[in-house]
């Protein structure tokens, strides 16, 4: 009967249930085609459910985080955090521009200079770094600025413990206490949210899907084959070999397997809408639920991580420069590629993880090298499934980043038991 059917559906960890919806949606896009795009609202609204509950996400769980780690060591992981995003990001466009010129993808294509295309200007670093003060605390919120709204709620947080330290003000103190307390039935509140959107997740990721292999079309992929291949191959070496053989298995000394089991849910999501910033509900969830990290170090670093560690974009920078340079028949010399290394560790700095950040950073790119911007329209088709990589390899870094800086400040809590059995969070 239904009510059996409906409790042995929901006895499937929702991560399976959710890839199982991406294959389905997928495959069914690529049979109808064109048509199957009628389900794109569907996935919009999959994404809007999550985009609702960053901001207040990343509020309730840092002021949590604040209280759980003293200043002096927010300012010692937030060093040791920065360094590794920026040394990964590196070693990213490096594995990237390796990959590429070993398959050299663009070779025999032609570039069809007719194709249109709007470029949006990516922000430039210094706006980044200035903007991360808000002059409306309130407004930066409200607009998702996610630096900004790190910036306000630390300094808030700070100034609230602060008062508990040294208010002889017995008001005073039971406030701070009563919005400790609020913050943390809003955590909790938040995670519960975070489980039911994934539940709606299920029919939101097989819209998605469709729509985008309708969109797209199998006929329109095989052009880009090797471009896909050459991203593809670059964010697997990047993922094997330095999250988790350099970062997991050699700093922590954890199990890589468990760790991906543990950041599954997060690795699905960011595969199904490609955005970081939205993704992020569900990446705390795994860092708090499953790999059992420490408020104070997650609640900071996956949010900083979200926004300024994009790994799979600053990589895919330099797949794209010699996949332009192919396609325009020019040889990028070792001095045009190190730059491409600069620019593009930089520009992933300063832009937010939304949908289509690496397509927009590439105009950056591309104009630095002398080299055609259509190529932008070329390949903003395919950019969907491109982005997808991009976005599993930033969220999927970001999490390893935490676990090391955690392992490094004693921020990992195994006393309720091991990675190996994580909960899909669904307590
Ligand atoms: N979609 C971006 C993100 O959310 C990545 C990209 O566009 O490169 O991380």
């Amino acid at each position: 009967n239904i009510k059996e059917y409906w409790s042995r559906y929901r006895s499937v960890p929702i991560v399976y249930r959710i890839g199982a919806a991406f294959v389905l949606g997928s495959i069914l896009g690529l049979v109808v085609g064109e048509p199957a795009t009628v389900l794109e609202p569907l996935g919009e609204l999959f994404v809007q459910l999550l985009s609702m509950i960053v901001i207040p996400i990343i509020v309730f769980t840092l002021l949590m985080g604040i209280r759980r780690i003293s200043p002096s060591t927010l300012g010692k992981v937030g060093g040791q955090i920065l360094a590794l995003y920026a040394i990964l990001s590196g070693i990213a466009v490096f594995i990237g521009l390796a990959v590429a010129n070993l398959i050299n993808p663009g070779r025999g294509l032609t570039l069809q200079e007719d194709t249109e295309f709007d470029t949006e200007e990516a922000p430039d670093f210094l706006d980044v770094v200035m903007g991360i003060v808000p002059e409306e605390p309130i407004g930066a919120m409200a607009e998702g600025d996610v630096l900004a709204t790190i910036f306000f709620v630390i300094v808030f947080g700070m100034a609230l413990l602060l008062l508990a330290e040294n208010s002889d003000d017995e008001a005073v103190q039971s406030g701070v206490e009563s919005i400790f307390n609020i913050v943390e039935a809003g955590t909790e509140a938040m995670f519960k949210i975070v489980w039911g959107v994934m539940e709606y997740g299920v029919i939101g990721v097989f819209a998605l899907m469709a729509a985008v292999f309708g969109e797209a079309g199998a006929g329109a992929l095989v052009p880009f084959a090797l471009l896909i291949g050459a991203l593809l191959a670059a964010v697997l070496i990047h993922i094997t070999v330095i999250y988790l053989g350099g970062l997991i298995l050699l700093l922590t000394r954890e199990s890589p397997i468990a760790f991906l089991t543990g950041s599954k849910d997060a690795i699905i999501t960011a595969l199904s809408i490609r955005s970081s910033s939205g993704t992020l509900p569900v990446t705390m969830a795994n860092a708090d639920n499953n790999l059992k990290i420490n408020e104070g170090i997650y609640g900071f670093s996956l949010p900083l991580g979200a926004t300024i560690n994009m790994d799979g974009t600053a990589m895919y920078q330099g797949v794209a420069a010699i996949f332009a340079a192919n396609l325009v028949g020019v040889q990028l010399t070792l001095a045009e590629q190190v730059t491409v290394v600069l620019i593009a560790v930089l520009a992933s700095i300063g832009s937010a993880g939304v949908p289509g950040t690496g397509l927009i950073m590439l105009t950056m790119v591309l104009t630095q090298l002398g080299l055609p911007l259509a190529v932008v329209g070329f390949v903003a088709g395919v950019d969907p499934i491109l982005d997808r990589l991009r976005t599993m390899t930033n969220v999927t870094g970001d999490l390893a980043v935490t676990t090391v800086v955690a392992h490094w400040n004693d921020g990992i809590d195994f006393t309720s038991g091991s990675w190996a059995d994580p909960t899909h969070g669904l307590e």
